[in-house]
């Protein structure tokens, strides 16, 4: 025969060989069945000469005189040691982790036969041919490999051979091997998890009675999801955690907020109740609120060494996994200290985030892969996520073969190389140990885990839906299982450690205690709504944006500071220089829209306000206007003049992010509602890209004020102008966040000059703590460098943000007929055209802000030109798209009976024209128009 070394495969070569080279140094230190097994075996790979040590004459002679004895316990040696290997591998494929008792299909790579071995060779062969802890005190292989069986084929399924990195890989399978997070090794309190699960299915069973199909997402048939979430996060305050963040969606929320995040039972029963009563308005803003299951809670927790952990579960909406990048985002502020200059430090000991997925959702939702993309991402990395997959093996009416196309609900995470724990959800051991191996894989790797808890929905997707007439034979078998309580509750009978009827009493009590809470409830006190803080008006208008003129230098002169001996790429000098000399003349226009905001970073960063800004490739700028990076151009060597700016007094972070937009701007969404006293910018490599985020905005960005009381404050700078390009790289698609316009929800602003957007930066930094709102900018791309757009230094040095902007150049107000509205750009084509030169009657205004809408501004402009006639709102954007549709009812508010009109290009599905020809065509068009009195009367679209 040709016995070889690559018959041994996997883990088991690698052990084979230190056993081989136990042997060559001294033979009897292994087996005599061991001995013989080598002797068969060329020199391996990697050793010496396969003459064996000392004294030769106690091993068998070399291959060629084997005999066929010898031949066979070699051959059955590789078998066994691969059948041990692929219980290792595989074991999960026939494990029982389905409490409705579906029994695997197990695999070939599993069964005696496929390794040509038999139970009398595996009894005949020495347990020493596996490494590891299960090899320990077994008679032989035979009981090796049932204790593999064991472990790998129970009611948990191992998945992990997907994971390449080998310290990772070893302890997992010491953990998983040696049961050390298991009971008995790991004890748990069996009379106290009776308890929990009584209180979890006695909160539910109350519901269900008292409230009569009313939608609730009962967790019953997950009951365990509770256990597990306590042991992460009594692991988490032993550790020393200060912060635990907990993002689910609908399924068990209830549970989990009244049993982990301690909301009183009292609040859920008043929202079940729902009062009559709800404020609904407070100074002059609509308060929405939100339906029971999407509310958030949070609670302290005693730690282990008197250390306060401060669980948290931010509120969400419907759209399942949308929370999933958002609560990263929290958590990877709160582990961050921006407190000193220089790059922040990020501290995953201080923070574990645990999210929550649904088994069709996590397959389904995009969100969730471009959120475990950022797990391993510097700048996102929150030191590992513990993942629970509340599996119930059903989306609302469909079933797992129609909504993914992996083995598991959880298939694609293996490509992110994240362990993943199939545990049966009627296992309570099972799952704590589960929950227990996931916490400390995370404690040690700072990486991402998964426990998909799989378990069966007792009801409909809703508890008014009928689930028996989509999944007949499921809701059959569900009607007779018992619950997972009932089922413990029979094992500690079993086990002797309660008496018969114990449990039962258990649960009457919870049930009884709920009763007599719901009878003495109050829902109009007991009804506690989170509302936002709504700053006085005019606080926004207050602020102090300018700064003086020494000090500007001062900070240009600490951009400019380079590293000893670092050398600046020899193309960028001649911007260097420019910048060097930017302060020379105060009153020169030498100020450009990268200085601006470099300066008032800089500055923010000085008054000691901490920046996160992220985007796609922000750091030298989709436009290569910014630089807030340079490399050495010898060595790569990196340099952020902000990061590294002397008079800093908070962190500053620049970084480039991954190429998405709903979990970054999730994600950044996150940390700003989480750390609020920081600046967080959010860049879109062009404005367009912003609908791959619409689920944030709608759903957080802009709704979470009105619907929770949160109070965001992300900044999001989105490119945005026609400058023939094509129908994309134009929009920012402005109409549609002022369709999300109200209840002052954010900030919209698309202003021209450099100042400008210097001051209203710095605004929005002076506001965060005292009238926090997003701030969404249309930021110029042509106009970065354009002459018209730059500022003096002065400009920077006095004024504020203004929100409009009248015409500089009219000498004479009685002689204007008509009043041009615009913003941006178009603003800026408009002032510098050739056609305005001879219009001497028409006035050029600009909307600096577009919401809220500064109609008291307006109107004084307005005022200011008593002859005037006509009002026309210009823009380059099709009519039924740009702020036309929203500004136009203010607009004819303030024109009183002057007309108004629109100049835009006509309607359009798509935003703007395929062809740079047709593009300059129908823009001078436009402009020539805007100046072109004759035109009076209705809206007047151009048409190519
Ligand atoms: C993005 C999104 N699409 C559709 C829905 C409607 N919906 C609510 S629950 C649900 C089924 C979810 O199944 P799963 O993720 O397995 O969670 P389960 O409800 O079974 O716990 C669907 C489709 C939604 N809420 N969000």
């Amino acid at each position: 025969m040709s016995l070889n070394w690559r018959d041994f495969q996997g883990v088991n070569a690698g052990y084979v060989l230190e056993l081989y080279d136990k042997y060559r140094r001294d033979p009897r230190s292994v087996d005599q069945a061991t001995r013989d097994l080598f002797a068969m075996l060329p020199p391996p790979p990697t050793a010496g000469p396969a003459a064996p040590a000392e004294p030769a004459s106690a091993v068998s002679p070399p291959v060629a005189t084997t005999t066929p004895d010898q031949e066979r316990l070699a051959l059955t040696a590789v078998g066994a040691s691969n059948l041990a290997m692929c219980i290792r591998r595989y074991g999960h494929l026939a494990a029982s982790i389905d409490p409705l008792g579906t029994v695997s299909d197990g695999d070939p790579a599993l069964e005696l036969e496929t390794h040509a071995v038999t139970e009398a060779d595996l009894r005949a062969l020495p347990s020493s041919i596996v490494s590891g802890p299960v090899a320990e005190g077994a008679a032989s292989m035979w009981e090796v490999i049932e204790r593999l069986r064991g472990i790998y084929c129970s009611t948990t399924g191992y998945d992990f051979a997907h994971i390449f990195v080998v310290e990772e890989r070893r302890w997992l399978r010491e953990a998983i091997e040696t049961g050390r997070f298991r009971a008995p090794q790991d004890p748990i309190d069996p009379i106290h998890l009776l308890d929990r699960l009584t209180e979890v299915e006695a909160f539910e069973k109350f519901l269900h009675r008292t409230f009569p199909g009313k939608t609730r997402f009962s967790i019953e048939g997950l009951d365990m999801l509770v256990p597990i979430l306590d042991e992460v996060i009594a692991e988490a305050a032993e550790e020393g955690i200060r912060r635990a963040f907990i993002g689910m969606a609908h399924r068990g929320r209830l549970n989990v907020m009244a049993h982990v995040l301690g909301k009183p039972y009292e609040q859920i029963l008043a929202e079940f109740k729902e009062p009559a009563r709800h404020s609904r308005e407070m100074q002059g803003m609509q308060w929405s609120g939100d339906v029971k299951y999407h509310l958030g809670a949070s609670r302290a927790v005693r730690g282990g060494e008197e250390v306060d952990l401060v669980v948290s579960m931010p509120p969400n909406p419907s759209h399942l996994e949308a929370i999933d990048p958002v609560l990263e985002g929290m958590a990877r502020a709160a582990g961050t200290d921006a407190s000193r200059p220089g790059p922040p430090m990020y501290d995953p000991d201080a923070v574990v985030p645990i999210l929550i997925h649904g088994d069709a959702s996590f397959p389904g939702q995009g969100v969730v892969a471009e959120t475990l993309n950022l797990h391993r991402l510097e700048a996102y990395s929150t030191g590992g996520t513990i993942h629970v997959i509340a599996n119930n093996q059903l989306g609302f009416t469909t079933d797992p073969v129609d909504f993914h196309s992996t083995t598991y609900a959880s298939g694609f995470a293996r490509g992110f190389k994240i362990p993943i724990v199939h545990v049966n959800a009627d296992d309570p051991e099972a799952c704590v140990s589960a929950a227990r191996l996931a916490f400390a894989y995370r404690e040690t790797f700072k990486r991402d885990i998964i426990i998909d808890l799989i378990g069966y929905r007792r009801f409909g997707h809703n508890e008014g839906d009928e689930p028996s007439f989509t999944q007949p034979r499921m809701y059959q078998s569900i009607s007779n299982q018992p619950t997972v309580r009932q089922k413990w509750a029979a094992t500690l009978e079993e086990r002797g450690l309660i008496e018969p009827g114990a449990a039962d009493a258990k649960l009457q009590a919870r049930l009884d205690a709920l009763q007599s809470i719901f009878e003495t409830l109050d829902p109009e006190e007991h009804l506690v709504e989170a509302k936002p803080v709504i700053a006085a008006p005019g606080t926004a208008a207050k602020a102090k944006t300018a700064v003086a003129l020494d000090r500007l230098k001062a900070l240009n002169d600490g951009l400019l500071t380079l590293p000893d001996g670092f050398v600046v790429h020899r193309k960028l000098e001649r911007g260097r220089q420019k910048r060097r000399e930017a302060f020379e003349d105060a009153a020169a226009p030498t100020i450009d829209w990268a200085a601006a905001e470099e300066l008032a970073l800089a500055s923010i960063l000085a008054d000691g306000t901490p920046i996160r800004f992220t985007g796609e490739d922000v750091e030298r700028g989709t436009f290569g206007h910014r630089h807030a990076v340079y490399y050495d151009a010898e060595t790569g060597r990196r340099h952020s003049p902000l990061e590294a700016l002397p008079q800093a007094r908070a962190a500053f972070e620049i970084r480039n992010s991954p190429l998405s937009e709903l979990a970054t701007v999730g994600f950044e969404f996150g940390y700003s509602i989480q750390e609020a006293t920081r600046l967080v910018i959010w860049e879109a490599q062009y404005g367009d890209f912003v609908n791959g985020a619409q689920v944030m905005l709608d759903e957080f960005v802009l709704s979470a004020r009105a619907k929770w009381g949160q109070e965001p404050s992300l900044v999001m700078l989105l490119p945005h102008g026609y400058e023939g390009q094509g129908p994309d790289h134009a929009s920012a698609r402005p109409e549609r966040f002022l369709q999300l316009a109200a209840d002052i929800n954010m900030r919209v602003a698309n202003c021209t000059t450099a100042a400008q957007y210097f001051h209203m930066l710095r605004r929005q930094a002076a506001l965060l703590e005292i009238d926090p709102l997003p701030l969404v900018i249309l930021s110029p791309k042509s106009l970065l460098r354009h002459p018209f757009v730059a500022s003096a230094p002065r400009d920077l040095a006095e004024g504020r943000w203004q929100q409009v902007i009248d015409d500089p150049d009219v000498a004479r107000p009685d002689d204007v007929r008509r009043l041009v509205f615009c913003s941006g750009k178009i603003a800026v084509d408009l002032m510098t055209s050739e056609a305005r030169k001879d219009a001497r009657e028409v006035a050029v205004c600009r909307v600096e802000q577009l919401y809220p809408l500064p109609v008291r501004d307006m109107l004084r402009v307005i005022e200011g030109y008593g002859k005037v006639e006509q009002i026309v709102w210009v823009q380059e954007e099709p009519e039924n798209m740009g702020a036309w549709e929203f500004v136009r009812p203010s607009l004819e508010g303030l024109a009183g009976n002057r007309r108004t009109a629109v100049l835009a290009r006509p309607r359009s599905s798509s935003p703007a024209e395929g062809s740079a020809a047709a593009h300059h065509q129908n823009q001078e068009r436009l402009i020539h128009q805007a100046f072109d009195l004759k035109l009076k009367g209705a809206n007047v679209a151009v048409r190519p």
